[in-house]
């Protein structure tokens, strides 16, 4: 049985990101590849083509309200929610949201990067118990990997990158509430930058404050990857500025309203519940 020690606890908390070599056994990892493979057969309002004329592929998706049933299985059957509930030291856990990833490389040229960006400005939630698992289907070395800088899940919160095609620093909202993202890539010498080389199987864990972006994928290679999002009893409905919520009322139809939009109506500071949240722990 894997279990959190207390040194990787207080990692998690210090340095904001923990990798977990082969967390997930075959059967898990297969359960994770099921319920990626549900996201990209059933693309949902989120689904967008990132890719904006630039070589290679770069899709994704997320929040899709009708995948809880979906990933039932790699909630209820794998390790991972008892590994977040050990990480926080707190019993409770429910899923938040799920988003994919698939980027292709071309044949001659790489697929471009995930701009540098914190998940937190897109969505109306804080607190410290916040965990994303990032797991890639494929073997990645640290230079194709998630990178971060560490220890950032405690310092600014930034605005949202626009993922603009010619400026990653554009900002989401852009009303001066947050500060414009700094341009950490053109100045990476200015930051302490962290990735893993992962293998299948391999998960790692970040809170969702922290800076991270993902490197760009080489020619000729595929990169699949899941990111799973869960939150703990501290949570908060934070509201963020400008369109935020226009943009997760979105998500989902009329009649199937993704479950953050609910919670995000229980107002500032209020505890961040909604029955429509699979408990998945305690
Ligand atoms: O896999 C990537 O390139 C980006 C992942 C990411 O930004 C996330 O999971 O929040």
């Amino acid at each position: 049985m894997k279990t959190i020690t207390q040194a990787q606890r207080q990692q998690f908390k210090d340095s904001g990101v923990l990798h977990l070599p082969q967390l997930l056994d075959d059967a898990s990892l297969q359960l994770a590849r099921a319920a990626y493979e549900w996201s990209l057969s059933n693309p949902g309002r989120g689904a967008t083509n990132l890719t904006q004329g630039a070589p290679g592929t770069f899709y994704g998706d997320l929040a899709n309200p009708k995948c809880f049933p979906a990933y039932e299985a790699v909630n209820n059957k794998t390790i991972l929610p008892q590994i977040i509930s050990q990480l926080w030291d707190k019993p409770e856990v429910w899923f938040l949201y799920e988003q994919v990833f698939l980027k292709v490389g071309d044949v001659n040229e790489m697929a471009k990067r995930t701009p540098w960006h914190q998940d937190l400005p897109y969505l109306p939630i804080e607190g410290m118990d916040l965990a994303v698992a990032w797991i890639s289907f494929e073997s990645l070395d640290k230079q194709a990997s998630l990178e971060f800088v560490v220890g950032s899940h405690r310092g600014t919160l930034f605005d949202g990158s626009r993922f603009d095609a010619d400026d990653d620093t554009l900002p989401l909202y852009g009303d001066g509430s947050l500060p414009r993202l700094p341009d950490i890539e053109a100045n990476r010498v200015d930051y302490k930058i962290i990735s893993f080389s992962v293998q299948p199987g391999d998960v790692v864990i970040f809170h969702p404050a922290m800076l991270h972006g993902g490197a760009p994928t080489p020619a000729g290679k595929t990169r699949r990857t899941l990111s799973l999002r869960f939150f703990g009893a501290d949570a908060k409905v934070a509201l963020r500025p400008g369109d935020t919520m226009e943009r997760l009322a979105k998500i989902g139809t009329a009649d199937n309203i993704h479950p953050m939009i609910k919670a995000k109506n229980l107002g500032s500071g209020a505890a961040f519940r909604d029955p429509g949240f699979p408990k998945v722990h305690g």
